[in-house]
């Protein structure tokens, strides 16, 4: 199995500013500890962050027919964003989303999820296990 895991705007901040929020851990140990959980399982992993919209939707269509499955922390375009939504409705690929923080209850404008409207499950509020639980979602279901 084959997972692509994208994670949207400032998230290469992480650990560097707002750790009360999002932890005190770089995106770099984001990706070590997803690739851990997915090596475990025997899963092929590979990593996109953007900071522009357009590039996550095409990062969307190149897993087309490449794929198995997609992890999303759409970041603020989680919040805004018809394009990603409708990408990933467009490729079909079993996509579930994931936030570190518990946005259900931040800002009202938190409380909106396009991305969230093509995806399976959303695990939110469990920090970087909630990437975890992504991936074992996907593999349980589509595994
Ligand atoms: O909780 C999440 O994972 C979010 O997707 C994070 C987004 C936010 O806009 C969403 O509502 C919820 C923001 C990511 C910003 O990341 C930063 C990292 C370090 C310092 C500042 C921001």
């Amino acid at each position: 199995m084959k997972i692509l895991v994208i994670n949207g705007p400032n998230l290469n901040m992480l650990g560097i500013r707002e750790p009360g929020i999002y932890g005190s851990q770089s995106y770099a140990a984001l990706v070590g500890f997803v690739s851990d959980v997915c090596a475990q399982h025997g899963v092929k992993a590979e990593f996109f962050q953007s900071n522009h919209e357009g590039a996550i939707v095409d990062a969307i269509q190149g897993a087309y027919g490449v794929m198995d499955g997609i992890v999303i922390n759409p970041a603020a375009y989680t919040h805004t964003s018809v394009a990603i939504l409708d990408a990933l409705k467009a490729v079909s690929i079993p996509a579930v989303e994931v936030h570190l923080s518990d946005v259900s209850a931040r800002e009202p404008f938190r409380q909106v999820s396009y991305a969230g409207m093509a995806c399976e499950a959303t695990f939110a509020g469990h920090g970087f296990d909630g990437y975890r639980m992504a991936v074992e979602y996907l593999i349980e279901h589509h595994g």
